[in-house]
C-alpha cells in the first residue's frame, strides 16, 4: 500500500472522509496515526551495550515535521496533499507542543535523542511524563503570568506501556506507570524517550494559574516541571520527582539487564548512564542500595559497579543552580538512601581532607555534584571555555583529585530540526549547490566557501533570508498584532530570562537608540528588536526585565517619530515552536551574557547555521564560533571571562561608578524610571530595577554597555554593505558543521559510552 492509500485509509477509517474533505485537525490525527504505524514497523535500534540519558528535562517540541522528516517521507507527504488542496505547515501548527523542558539542557537532550538514534546507537532516554509541562506565558498589564500548558490528548505520541512500578518514599509508596514516545533517526532506527507517570494524578487539584496543593504527592507528582529557580518553595516535591525519575530509572534498567541474561556484576560493560546535570544524582545511591539490598552485592562490589557506569554531565558554573539538598529532606522523602549518602561520603571524608570536595557539609547539605564526581567515571563541560572553567577554577579541587575523568564535549544540534525542518528552503537550495551529503555529514557545509564569490549564491541566501523574516512578519501579525518591517534589520534574543544572560543590556541599547531618534539621530536601516523569554515564576527582577521590555515595546511602537525606524516585539510564550519561525528569520543573533556565565549556548549554533551573525561575548560556545569564522565573520565585545573572574575575586566592580562617570549611561539608566516609562509602566517594577542596576549589578551590565553599544552599531553600519553582509551569513552556515549535535554524540560515544 503506497502512503497516498495508507493515508486515504486512516481519513475513511477515522472520520469518514476523503483527504481532501477533512479538516486540518482531522488530517493531522490521521497523519498522527500513519505515522506511528510507520515508526512501528522501521527497525529497533539494539546493540550489546545501551546508552540511558536520564533528564528531568526533553524539550522535544512538536514531533509531526521531525519524524516525517526522519522517516523520509515528508515531501511525497506534503505532495499528497497538495493534490489534495491542503497544506502540510498547517496541518503540523495543530500539534500542541510537549514543553517538557525549561530551556538550553532540555532542548539538548532532546538533539541529543535524535543523534544518538540517527548514528544508530541503541540508547533510551528516561524522564518524567509532566501532564503541563513549562507554564504557559501571557502578558497581562504588561507582566507576565504563568498558565498551564495542557498537552497530553487523546490521541498523541505517547505509547502507555504495561510497564509499572512501585516507588517507595519515607511516608507512602507509589504505583508508576511507563509512557514511550519512539524516537526515530534521520534514515535509520528507532530509539525511545522512556517518561514516567503515577496512575493517580489528578490535573483537577491545579487552582488559579499553576497554584496547586503540594502535599498532595499522589495528585501532583508529575503534574509540573520546575522552573529554573532555586527558591526554597516546593523543593520537598523537586526531591520526591527526582527520586520518582531514578528509582524509576534504575528498575527499568535492571529489568533490561535481567531480560537480556547480562551479568550484573559486568552491568557496565552492558548499559552507561549519562546522568544529565544534577537532578538524576540519586540514581547513583539508589542502584547502590539496590544491589547491595537486593542482589547480594558487598558495598565495595556495588559502588565499583555503579561508578564504572556512571557518567555527569555539568551544564552550570551558576553557584545558585548547583543542587544541595539539606540532609533533612533527603530523610522525610527518601529515608532508605541517607545510610548510603552517608557511607559514600564517609569514604571520601576518610581518604581526602579538603572542605570543598566533601559531600556532605558542614550544615548538612548533600552536593550532589560531588556524588557524581566521585562516584562516576566521567565529568564532561559542554564547551571548551566551560570545561577549562571547571578544570582551573570551580571543580579545582576535584580536577587535582580525577583528572583523568574531566573532558568537554562541545554542545551541538540536530539539523534535521534546526536546519531542514525549520528553514526547508534554505536546506532545498543548500541541497542544489553543494548536494545532500551534508545532511548526514554536517562538515560538508564547508564546500560552501567555494561559493563565496559566486553572486548568484550570495544573493539567494540573501533572498531566503528576506522570505523567511516576510513569513515571520505574517506570523507575527496573526499572533500577536503588531506590524513589523520586512525590510528592517531583525535583530533577535530568544533565551530565557537570566540576569546573567543580559537582557537588561540589551534594553539599555534600545532605550539608548530610542533617545538618539528622539534627539534627531536616525538608523540608516531601520531596527526591529525581538525578545523571547519566559522567567521563572519566583525570579522578582527577571519579572521587572520583562516589564521593562513590554513598557519599551508600548512606548516605542506607538511613537510615530520614531517607529518608522524602529520596532520593538516581545513575543507571547516563546517556545521551540516559536524558534522554529524565529530563528530563520534572524539577521542579529544577540549572544550577550556575561563571560564565564554561559555554559555553552545552543541558540548560537541555531543561529548561525540560519544565516545570522552573531554579536556576543567571549562566552561558552561564543568563543568556538568565533575560531570557527573568524574574527571577520562575528562582533564580540565585552570584557574575557578571566577579567570577568578576576573582578568576582577582588569585588572591585561597582556598578555606580559607571553609571555616574558616563553620561550615556546614565542617561539610558535613568529612563526606567523617567516619567515616559512610569506614565506607562508599575513604579514597583522600574524603580526596584534601576535600583538592582545601580546598586548591585551582580552580572555587570554596565560594565560592558559601552562596548556593547559600539559594536552593535558597528555591525548596523556594516549591514549596509551588503555584499560584505552576504559573505558573512554565507561563512556562518558554512563553519556550522562543527556544531552539528551528530559531531557530539559521536564524540560521546568515542570517548565516554564506547558502545559497538
Ligand atoms: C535546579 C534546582 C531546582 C529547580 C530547578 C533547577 C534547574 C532546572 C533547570 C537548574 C538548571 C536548569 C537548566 C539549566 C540549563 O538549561 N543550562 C543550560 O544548558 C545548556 C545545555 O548544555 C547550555 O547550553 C546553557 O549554557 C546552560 O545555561
Amino acid at each position: 500500500m503506497n502512503l497516498e492509500q495508507q493515508l486515504q485509509e486512516l481519513t475513511q477509517s477515522m472520520y469518514q472522509k476523503a483527504i481532501a474533505d477533512c479538516t486540518d485537525a482531522e488530517l493531522y490525527y490521521s497523519i498522527l496515526r500513519m505515522s506511528k504505524d510507520l515508526l512501528d514497523s522501521t527497525e529497533r535500534i539494539s546493540g550489546d551495550k545501551k546508552i540511558y540519558y536520564i533528564s528531568a528535562e526533553f524539550l522535544i517540541g512538536k514531533l509531526l515535521s521531525n519524524n516525517l522528516i526522519n522517516l523520509g517521507v515528508y515531501d511525497k507527504l506534503e505532495n499528497i496533499l497538495k493534490e489534495n488542496g491542503k497544506e502540510l505547515s498547517k496541518i503540523e501548527e495543530i500539534e500542541p507542543e510537549p514543553s517538557l523542558g525549561n530551556g538550553g539542557l532540555g532542548r539538548l537532550a532532546a538533539c541529543f535523542l535524535d543523534s544518538i538514534a540517527t548514528l544508530g546507537l541503541p540508547g533510551d532516554g528516561i524522564g518524567l511524563n509532566y501532564h503541563f509541562g513549562l507554564f504557559k506565558q501571557v502578558f497581562k498589564d504588561r507582566l507576565q503570568k504563568a498558565e498551564k500548558n495542557d498537552w497530553i490528548e487523546e490521541n498523541s505520541w505517547l505509547t502507555k506501556t504495561d510497564v509499572t512500578f512501585d516507588v517507595k518514599f519515607g511516608d507512602r509508596t507509589v504505583k508508576s506507570r511507563l509512557y514511550d514516545i519512539d524516537v526515530v533517526g534521520y534514515e535509520n532506527g528507532v530509539n525511545k524517550l522512556r517518561l514516567f507517570d503515577i496512575e493517580t494524578i489528578d490535573e483537577s487539584i491545579v487552582e488559579e494559574g499553576i497554584s496547586f496543593d503540594k502535599e498532595e504527592i499522589e495528585k501532583n507528582l508529575t503534574l509540573f516541571l520546575y522552573p529554573d529557580d532555586s527558591d526554597e518553595a516546593g523543593n520537598l516535591l523537586r526531591i520526591y520527582q527526582q527520586y520518582f525519575m531514578v528509582s524509576n530509572a534504575a528498575q527499568l534498567i535492571l529489568k533490561e539487564m535481567k531480560e537480556k541474561q547480562y551479568d550484573l556484576r559486568k552491568m557496565y560493560e552492558h548499559a552507561v548512564i549519562q546522568i544529565n546535570d544534577t537532578h538524576p544524582t540519586m540514581v547513583i545511591p539508589e542502584l547502590i542500595r539496590i544491589l547491595v539490598d537486593e542482589k547480594a552485592f558487598t558495598m565495595d562490589e556495588a559502588i565499583d559497579v555503579v561508578s564504572k557506569t556512571c557518567a555527569y554531565t555539568n551544564h552550570t558554573i551558576l553557584a545558585e543552580a548547583l543542587e544541595k539538598w539539606p540532609l533533612k529532606y533527603l530523610e522525610k522523602v527518601v529515608p532508605q538512601l541517607v545510610p548510603i549518602i552517608k557511607e559514600l561520603d564517609k569514604r571520601v571524608a576518610a581518604k581526602y581532607k579538603d572542605e570543598k570536595v566533601q559531600i556532605i557539609d558542614k550544615d548538612g547539605r548533600v552536593h550532589m555534584a560531588h556524588i557524581d564526581i566521585h562516584y562516576g567515571f566521567s565529568v564532561n563541560g559542554v564547551a571548551a571555555i566551560h570545561t577549562d572553567i571547571l578544570k582551573d577554577t570551580e571543580l579545582k579541587h576535584f580536577y587535582d583529585i580525577y583528572p583523568e575523568k574531566f573532558n568537554n564535549k562541545t554542545n551541538g544540534i540536530t539539523f534535521r530540526r534546526w536546519l531542514l525542518s525549520c528553514n526547508r528552503e534554505l536546506a532545498a537550495y543548500l541541497t542544489e549547490v553543494i548536494g545532500d551529503g551534508y545532511k548526514k555529514d554536517a562538515d560538508e557545509l564547508e564546500k560552501l566557501l567555494a561559493h563565496m564569490d559566486d553572486q548568484a549564491v550570495l544573493d539567494k541566501i540573501a533572498e531566503i533570508k528576506k522570505h523567511k523574516k516576510e513569513e515571520l512578519v505574517a506570523y507575527v501579525k496573526e499572533a500577536e498584532g503588531v506590524t513589523l518591517n520586512p525590510n528592517s534589520i531583525f535583530d533577535i534574543q530568544v533565551k530565557r530570562l537570566h540576569e546573567y544572560k543580559r537582557q537588561q543590556m540589551n534594553a539599555l541599547y534600545i532605550i539608548h537608540k530610542y533617545l538618539e531618534i528622539k534627539a534627531g539621530k536616525k538608523p540608516s536601516t531601520p531596527l526591529t528588536f525581538i525578545f523571547g523569554a519566559k522567567a521563572a515564576p519566583a525570579y522578582v527582577i527577571a519579572q521587572d526585565i520583562i516589564h521593562l521590555l513590554l513598557v519599551m515595546q508600548e512606548i516605542i511602537n506607538n511613537d510615530p517619530e520614531v517607529s518608522p525606524y524602529m520596532n520593538l516585539l516581545m513575543v507571547e510564550n516563546y517556545n521551540v515552536s516559536y524558534a522554529e519561525k524565529l530563528i530563520p528569520a534572524c539577521d542579529i543573533s544577540e549572544q550577550i551574557s556575561l563571560a564565564s556565565k554561559e555554559a555553552s549556548g545552543t541558540g548560537n549554533m541555531k543561529f548561525m547555521l540560519n544565516g545570522a551573525v552573531t554579536l556576543g561575548t567571549s562566552d561558552g560556545a561564543n568563543v568556538e564560533i568565533n575560531e570557527l569564522v573568524g574574527d571577520d565573520n562575528i562582533y564580540i565585545f565585552g570584557e574575557k571571562s578571566e577579567q570577568v573572574i578576576a573582578h568576582y575575586e577582588k569585588a572591585d566592580y561597582v556598578s555606580k561608578d559607571f553609571y555616574e562617570k558616563d553620561p550615556v549611561i546614565k542617561e539610558a539608566v535613568d529612563f526606567i524610571i523617567s516619567k515616559e516609562a512610569l506614565a506607562v509602566g508599575h513604579k514597583e517594577n522600574l524603580e526596584r530595577l534601576y535600583k538592582e542596576l545601580i546598586n548591585k549589578d551582580w552580572f555587570m551590565t554596565l560594565l560592558d554597555l559601552k562596548d556593547y553599544i559600539a559594536t552593535k552599531d558597528r555591525m548596523f553600519e556594516d549591514y549596509k554593505d551588503q555584499q560584505k553582509w552576504k559573505k558573512m551569513m554565507l561563512t556562518n552556515i558554512a563553519k556550522a558543521g562543527f556544531f552539528s549535535s551528530d559531531r557530539t554524540i559521536a564524540e560521546y560515544n568515542r570517548d565516554i559510552w564506547k558502545l559497538k
